[in-house]
């Protein structure tokens, strides 16, 4: 029944190759190599009648009158004083990218639409045989890039990075460089056009000109693999890809691995594990220099060593049984103003809330892949990750062109972190009803994941069943998606979307599972510094205290519960989230509010780490 149901539904959708949909080149780690950075001061202009593209009167008066056309307005009316021109980029206001536009102009805030984006700056001359790419690390939703008034390519969805080759359009000096920028949801994009977080227009991350040898390490991924060696699979590009001798080196460890690529340009090789390896953990994160060496390019990283597993409902990190002490983020800066831009520092404080402040150990990054700057720093500072795309409620599950879509988000995301040892979990959704549709579409993920990274495990975060069995509830997954998934994650709100009281919590019984469970999400709205301790109404931090408390009583009691990322680290903006008096645009189960205040539940998941820490 259900199992060939399965089996059809698969074979349908397997034909089209992963590598099909992958932005290309990779170009993983470019921001360690050579080139420009392009941060820094841009012009904008707004254009919500989309004239830019085609030119104000669609094509007359001619050239020179699309947004993007490389044309200095102010220097053109002089000479020729009945020219018109309608716009005038190099002299529009100016903004520091990278940034939402909301950031430009709060005023910005709930504009959907298109945006341009401007700048010149200046190139180092290309030597014989280089190669030069314009590499940006997100710009939401879609992109369409223009290097000195050609187009050089297009791409969609916000939280990926792309690169687009220039090297014949590259000019020695005063570049010009113009990016359309369009926030516009999408029906059959990927997230849909509801969810329930800000959609930031704009270039969110850092961007750059960089700068390859003819033949480069478009990628290289470093691991411990399962069977305790340390593996590397690299990939060259260029004319001499192929048969070309590849070294990894780990100059700490003595190791010198070598090897030659096959007529692709991709080399797999292998090494025993030396028995000095220190794995890296949350407690101990160490990390290695790994240099990767091809022809005239190197490449370098730092990566760490370690191994994930599951056994029976157990979670083994090195070998050893885990909990998950963890708590959800979006990709917001504290403070009152965010604007989806992360810098390093601002990662910093809200992962050292998660890790000095709640005793944590783990962290969900939701509900899209956040800024190599997030999971690099995770690495670093020892937090075990959960990473996932915007297949979030209701995409278009029927549709070839979404699926291709979240295909092509979900191999960007891996091929671009697959070097993250605090990465454990890859998670292709959350919170998608079930349907035949549905069911396929996430079938081709969990198997693109399989076929892309075997070193990590598989994970979706799921709707709850509920059951009452003797009058009593019970609550449970129900989902054929979850024969395919390594751990189990659940996302349950009883006692804050169900008026179930708090107090009937403790008693409410989970279907056993013979996998691991994690509760990837659960919370309750609190406004920072309103009590109501008598009332104890919704949207108090009495309330949301109690709920945690009680939440986490009903927690202790599921035997294969393995670990936890409750719904939220910081209040966080979401147009969904209207209420005058509580929410006023944001969503607020953050257990810190948007300016770092921590509310009393907080410190009730503290305690509750702390005993699990004691406890391991
Ligand atoms: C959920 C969603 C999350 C929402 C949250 C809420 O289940 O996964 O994106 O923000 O609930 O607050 O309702």
């Amino acid at each position: 029944g259900l199992k060939t149901l399965i089996g059809a539904a698969c074979a349908l959708v397997i034909a089209t190759p992963l590598a099909a949909f992958a932005s290309s080149p990779t170009l993983t780690r470019a921001d360690l190599r050579d080139g420009v950075d392009l941060s820094g001061t841009w012009r904008y202009s707004v254009d919500p009648y989309r004239d830019g593209l085609a030119g104000f009167h669609r094509g007359a008066p001619g050239p020179g009158h699309r947004r993007y056309d490389d044309v200095d307005v102010d220097a053109l009316t002089r000479t020729k004083p009945t020219a018109l021109y309608e716009y005038d980029m190099d002299r529009s206001s100016t903004a520091t990218l990278p940034q939402g536009w909301i950031g430009h102009d709060p005023t910005l805030r709930h504009y959907q639409g298109l945006m341009w984006y401007q700048r010149r700056f200046d190139a180092p001359a290309l030597k014989p045989g280089q190669r030069a790419f314009l590499r940006f690390e997100a710009v939401n939703y879609t992109a369409k890039v223009y290097l000195n008034g050609k187009p050089v390519g297009e791409h969609e969805g916000g939280f990926t990075p792309f690169s687009m080759e220039v090297t014949d359009a590259l000019r020695a000096s005063n570049n010009q460089v113009t990016v359309g920028v369009d926030s516009t949801p999408q029906a059959d994009g990927v997230p849909p056009p509801v969810t329930d977080w800000e959609n930031y227009g704009g270039v969110t991350r850092p961007m750059r000109l960089v700068i390859t040898p003819g033949t480069f390490i478009d990628d290289a991924w470093v691991r411990l693999s399962k069977d305790g060696k340390i593996a590397a699979t690299v990939k060259l590009d260029g004319a001499q890809a192929a048969n070309q001798e590849v070294h990894v080196r780990v100059a700490e460890l003595g190791l010198d691995i070598a090897g030659r690529t096959d007529a692709q340009g991709v080399l797999n090789v292998s090494a025993p594990a030396p028995k000095r390896l220190a794995r890296w953990s949350p407690e101990s994160p160490k990390l290695y220099d790994v240099v990767v060496q091809a022809g005239d390019d190197r490449m370098t990283d730092r990566v760490g060593f370690r191994t994930i597993e599951t056994k029976g409902s157990e979670i083994l990190l090195n070998g050893k049984p885990i909990f998950l002490r963890g708590i959800s983020i979006h990709e917001e800066e504290l403070g009152d103003t965010p604007a989806r831009t992360i810098t390093e520092a601002g990662a910093r404080a809200l992962l050292s809330e998660v890790k000095e402040g709640l005793h944590g150990n783990f962290v969900r990054l939701a509900h899209y892949p956040h800024s190599e700057i997030t999971t690099r720093l995770a690495d670093e500072m020892g937090l075990l990750v959960w990473s996932e795309i915007p297949v979030y409620w209701l995409v278009d599950f029927a549709n070839p062109r979404t699926l291709s879509l979240a295909r092509g988000m979900l191999a960007d995301n891996i091929r671009r972190d697959r070097n993250r040892a605090s990465i454990i979990l890859w998670s292709v959704a959350n919170e998608t009803p079930i349907t035949e549709a549905r069911n396929s579409f996430l079938y081709q993920l969990v198997d693109d994941v399989r076929a892309l990274d075997d070193s990590r495990l598989v994970t979706a975060a799921l709707l709850t069943d509920r059951k009452t069995v003797d009058g009593r509830p019970l609550m449970g997954l129900n989902d054929p998606l979850a024969d395919k998934l390594d751990v189990l994650s659940a996302n349950t709100y009883n006692g804050w979307y169900s008026d179930d009281a708090l107090d009937t919590l403790p008693d409410m019984a989970w279907k056993a599972t013979d996998k691991p469970l994690v509760f990837s999400e659960f919370g309750a709205d609190a406004l920072a510094g309103f009590s109501d301790p008598v009332l104890m109404r919704k949207f108090s931090e009495d309330f949301q205290k109690r709920y945690y408390e009680k939440t986490l009583a009903m927690a202790r009691k599921i035997p294969t519960l393995r670990g936890m990322s409750p719904w939220i680290l910081k209040d966080f903006r979401s147009p969904r989230r209207q209420h005058p008096v509580y929410q006023q645009g944001w969503n607020r189960k953050g257990l810190i509010s948007p300016t770092g205040r921590r509310k009393p539940a907080f410190f009730v998941l503290r305690g509750f780490y702390d005993e699990k820490a004691a406890s391991q």
